[in-house]
């Protein structure tokens, strides 16, 4: 078990060995993320003090009105990342198509690609409710030397090689793995270092909290349906409490924490259901995985689908895993 009250740097340094092909590559990809997390929780925390809240007056390729503070995180993780020498590409929720970054000396020799929700969760920017920021690494497949492509992006989740997210919460956490168990990092803001508060975080096996948006249940597939029901019946350990704040970041990380499975369906009126594979689903789910809790579309492992596009949607349903196997069984009678 790691001692707590590390730094972050300290963690990254003394973990650095269990990075694959680490040549120092992890500190300067996480030292960028969290440089960007702080810049933007700067933002975010004083958001209702200045003109940032609101629309942009744009809309992004979702179709979805983009608050300032969107375009704002988006911004200053691109620019952080760019800056470091290692990232080849980025893909980002509020960007239509991938990033291309070449190397300074144009050699594209940088090995990593990123993808980002840069701040989830937006629309509750105004109402003062926790969002957070998701990022997902992967190893290029492309050859080193060669411009990246959108074959590098889409790649199955159980290729990442890093995920995590920052959750601007009532104190502001950097929550990532690299493949060895997850770990929480909360922001001292006095001083602007992540100190390891959570080691080793992970789901309970079991839980009492079902995260889901019930004024979309007339829509649901009757499985999910009947697993809503399952919830609130009286019996055993039942009925469970229905806690859904709006923010996925936000409802993630309370039920990793206290148990719970949170589900965004498919329904008659979102045939693939909200939330996207790439920045949103995949890296969450490694995130579940490693901390011994499950992620599936209710029929298959999120981190096994072949993604074919860039923003595409699936159904999702994580959390602790017996939660997640029983709504799986609902879904699947
Ligand atoms: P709805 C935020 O836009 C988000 O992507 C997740 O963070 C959140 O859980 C979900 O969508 C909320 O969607 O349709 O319930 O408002």
């Amino acid at each position: 078990m790691q001692k707590k009250n590390k730094t972050l740097g300290e963690f990254i340094i003394e973990n650095q060995s269990e990075f694959q092909y680490s040549t120092g590559e992890l500190s300067k990809l996480i030292n960028a993320i969290r440089l960007a997390a702080k810049v933007v929780n700067h933002e975010v925390n004083k958001a209702g003090l200045v003109d940032i809240l609101g629309q942009a007056g744009d809309t992004n390729i979702q179709g979805e009105d983009q608050q300032k503070l969107d375009v704002l995180a988006n911004e200053k993780f691109i620019q952080t990342l760019k800056n470091r020498e290692i990232v080849c590409g980025i893909a980002s929720e509020e960007e239509d198509d991938f990033i291309s970054i070449n190397s300074q000396d144009e050699r594209h020799q940088n090995k990593y690609v990123v993808l980002i929700d840069p701040l989830d969760g937006s629309s509750n920017n105004d109402v003062n409710v926790s969002v957070g920021t998701i990022f997902s690494v992967y190893r290029r497949m492309t050859p080193v030397g060669t411009p990246v492509t959108l074959e590098d992006f889409l790649q199955p989740g159980k290729n990442q090689v890093a995920a995590g997210y920052i959750i601007y919460g009532t104190s502001t956490m950097l929550v990532y793995t690299t493949g060895h168990g997850v770990n929480g990092f909360t922001l001292n803001p006095a001083i602007g270092t992540f100190y390891l508060s959570h080691p080793n975080m992970q789901f309970p096996e079991t839980g009492k909290i079902y995260s889901v948006n019930e004024g979309n249940y007339i829509h649901f597939p009757q499985g999910v349906k009947d697993y809503i029901k399952y919830c609130q019946k009286e019996e055993g350990d039942r009925p469970y409490t229905s806690r859904y704040i709006g923010s996925l970041v936000s409802d993630f990380h309370r039920n990793m924490i206290k148990g719970g499975i949170y589900m965004y369906p498919k329904s008659s009126v979102a045939e693939a259901g909200k939330l996207r594979l790439l920045y949103e689903c995949n890296p969450m789910a490694f995130l579940a995985e490693q901390a011994e809790g499950k992620a599936s579309d209710g029929f298959q492992r999120i981190l096994d689908i072949q993604p074919s596009e860039l923003h595409q949607r699936v159904p999702f349903f994580c959390g602790s895993k017996k939660m997640v196997e029983k709504a799986e069984e609902f879904m699947q009678a």
